[in-house]
Formats: C-alpha cells, sequence, structure tokens
C-alpha cells in the first residue's frame, strides 16, 4: 500500500469541486486517510513548491495557493502515486485528458484544482510537510 500527498486547490474550494473530487478518489477505490482543511502560510506554500523556486511562475504560485483555503489530504492504495496522477490529468491544459479532473474542469496551468505528488519519494516529504505522521499511519 502506497500513500500520497493531495491537495484540494484554493480554486476548486471556491468553486466548490471539493466533493466531486473526493468522490472521484473514493470512487476509484482510494482511501483517504488523514485529511483538513486548511489556510496556509506563504511559508509552507514556498516550502512544498521549493523545487520551483527559480521559475518565472513561482510567485504567482505561491499567491495562488495562499489566496483561499486548501483541502489537503492523505490518500492511500495500491500505486497511489501513480494512480492519483493520472485521475489528476496533466499540467499543460492542451494535455490533460477528457476523464481526468483537470481535462473536465480547468483551462488554466495555475489554477488546475488539484496537486498529486509525483513520486513516493515526493509523497513521503510532502506529508511530512503538511501532517503528523500519527495522522496518517496506523
Ligand atoms: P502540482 O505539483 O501542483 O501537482 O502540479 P504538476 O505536478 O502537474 O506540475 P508542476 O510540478 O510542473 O508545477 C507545479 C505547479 O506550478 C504551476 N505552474 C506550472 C504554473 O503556474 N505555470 C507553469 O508554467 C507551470 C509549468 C502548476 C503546478
Amino acid at each position: 500500500m502506497e500513500s500520497t500527498m493531495v491537495l484540494i486547490k484554493p480554486d476548486a474550494v471556491r468553486r466548490r469541486l471539493i466533493g466531486r473530487i473526493i468522490e472521484r478518489l473514493e470512487a476509484r477505490g482510494l482511501t483517504i486517510r488523514a485529511m483538513k482543511m486548511v489556510r496556509i502560510s506563504r511559508e509552507l506554500a514556498e516550502k512544498h513548491y521549493a523545487e520551483h523556486a527559480s521559475r518565472a511562475f513561482y510567485p504567482k504560485l505561491v499567491s495562488f495557493m495562499t489566496s483561499g483555503p486548501i483541502v489537503a489530504m492523505a490518500v492511500s492504495g495500491p500505486a497511489a502515486v501513480t494512480l492519483v496522477r493520472k485521475m489528476i490529468g496533466a499540467t499543460d491544459p492542451t494535455e490533460s485528458e477528457p476523464g481526468s479532473i483537470r481535462g473536465e474542469y480547468s483551462l488554466d496551468v495555475t489554477e488546475n484544482l488539484v496537486h498529486g505528488s509525483d513520486s513516493p519519494e515526493s509523497a513521503a516529504s510532502e506529508l511530512a510537510l503538511w501532517f503528523e505522521q500519527s495522522d496518517y499511519v496506523d
């Protein structure tokens, strides 16, 4: 069993898509192990996206991620990292497949509704940033 970090981003919360996104994850058979709704600090947004600190879009990304509440989740299941990334869809809106969350509900590269960890290693470090281990480990 693998765990991954999922964030329902501020645009999805504003657009009242929380329920639809969680419904898809659960319908697929994934388990929500921990969940909280939070308005995050600039510091946490910067740490979460630290790998992109040198990119031109980073300031806009950090402002967006701090623009409203986020729903943070630890999600587990077999190959959860890969499964969730496929369910979310590609970052580039012209590449996100119809049927994926982004492919159904987003046109924008920044306001793209959901984050999912891109590897088991990222999942472990992101989960440690957002949750206590006792929140999501039996
Ligand atoms: P996250 O990390 O949010 O799940 O998104 P992705 O894994 O799909 O995309 P990413 O790591 O390449 O980018 C992180 C984050 O930055 C935003 N972004 C990205 C942006 O605002 N402008 C851009 O040009 C790119 C490439 C979107 C997601």
